[in-house]
């Protein structure tokens, strides 16, 4: 069986951005793989956080995991910090990388641009290294994500393949893995600026739907979400930006393609589009919120990432051992 990894950061409650980007294909592979979900709570530190927050976030992201229909008899959940290979992993990957490569990747630019260098920590820089630590550790084949990973999976395959040629004596050390971005809803735009990400941390909360939103806040959210004013409902990336990402988020909650919901939709307005989008986003997440409430008060929740970090660390420290040994670090045992 292949193996896939991937993570989401505690960094605040998931959006329905990363559900349809990640957390949906998720539930969809990991029968055909092992599978590893982590919550990378070491990521979510790199910009400042509030400890007790940051706690409650990991913990509710668990839950998210397991609620969404993830399966601990078929996938590993666990806590990134957890596991310390990750982060011991991560300082063999930051000494085989250049400062010249970090620099260019379009998140580390994007965070930092918006605060300047002086203010931003070492850890958004060594950000991708970290990520290339929780992949390799596991073998992993294949990485499902939004399209704003792609970057670090190229990163990640390029240290891959530099670790096996400096290390490998012609052997294969660790596995090159391989991206895996979904054909539709990879990059969910913001509800308030069409143009950008939806992103968790936004600071408008106008801009982003929480998977933990109660159903009110989902049906102003979805009504003050920004249109233009044609009212013609069609799906076209440039020309109408906002309807199109509308289009993909019904397509994504309700299961029918694009084409259907214009042919249906196309002449009645925005109203009764948005209502009804409203419902469909609904009617996923409500069973999903009472899951997760019912695992937060329970121990269960528990039991499964002590089990899940568990099995990561069995799996992570035996290649860990192959790093350490292909650089030389330690003393050689049987
Ligand atoms: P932050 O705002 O804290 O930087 P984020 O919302 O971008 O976080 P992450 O935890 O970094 O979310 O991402 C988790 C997963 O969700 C990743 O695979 C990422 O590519 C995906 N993802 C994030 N935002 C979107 C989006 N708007 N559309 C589709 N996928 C997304
Ligand atoms: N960098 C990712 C989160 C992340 C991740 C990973 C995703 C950390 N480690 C490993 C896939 C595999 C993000 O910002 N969305």
């Amino acid at each position: 069986m292949k193996t896939i990894f991937s993570g989401i950061q505690p960094s605040g409650t998931p959006t329905i951005g990363n559900y349809i980007g990640a957390m949906k294909h998720f539930v969809e592979l990991q029968s055909q793989y092992d599978s590893y979900f982590c919550i990378v709570d070491e990521h979510a530190i790199t910009v400042p956080q509030e400890r007790l927050k940051l706690r409650q976030q990991t913990r509710s992201l668990a839950a998210l995991y397991l609620a969404v229909g993830l399966d601990p008899s078929k996938a590993t959940i666990f806590i990134q910090s957890e596991v310390s290979a990750h982060a011991e992993a991560a300082w063999i990957v930051q000494c085989n990388s250049s400062i010249g490569e970090l620099e260019r990747m379009t998140q580390f630019k994007d965070k930092s641009a918006k605060q300047g260098k002086s203010q931003v920590s070492a850890g958004l820089l060594t950000y991708p290294p970290l990520m290339v630590a929780d992949i390799i550790l596991y073998q992993t084949d294949v990485v499902p994500v939004g399209e704003d990973q792609k970057q670090h999976l190229e990163l990640t395959r390029d240290f891959a393949q530099r670790f096996n040629s400096r290390y490998g004596n012609g052997n294969q050390l660790l596995t090159i893995p391989e991206v895996y971005i979904p054909k539709e809803g990879g990059r969910i735009m913001s509800l308030q600026e069409p143009t950008k990400k939806m992103s968790k941390s936004d600071s408008s909360k106008k801009a982003f739907i929480s998977m933990l939103d109660e159903p009110n806040v989902i049906r102003k959210k979805i009504r003050s979400a920004v249109t233009d004013s044609s009212g013609i409902i069609e799906y076209d990336e440039t020309e109408k930006p906002a309807i199109s990402n509308l289009l993909t988020i019904f397509s994504a909650f309700s299961g029918e393609s694009v084409d259907a919901l214009v042919e249906r939709y196309r002449a009645t307005g925005y109203a009764v589009f948005k209502n009804d989008l409203a419902e469909a986003i609904i009617q996923v997440l409500e069973p999903i919120q009472k899951r997760h409430d019912e695992l937060m008060n329970s121990s269960e929740l528990d039991d499964i990432l002590d089990e899940g970090a568990e099995k990561a660390r069995r799996s992570a420290n035996k290649t860990l051992k192959k790093m350490q040994n292909a650089v030389g670090l330690g003393r050689k045992r049987r």
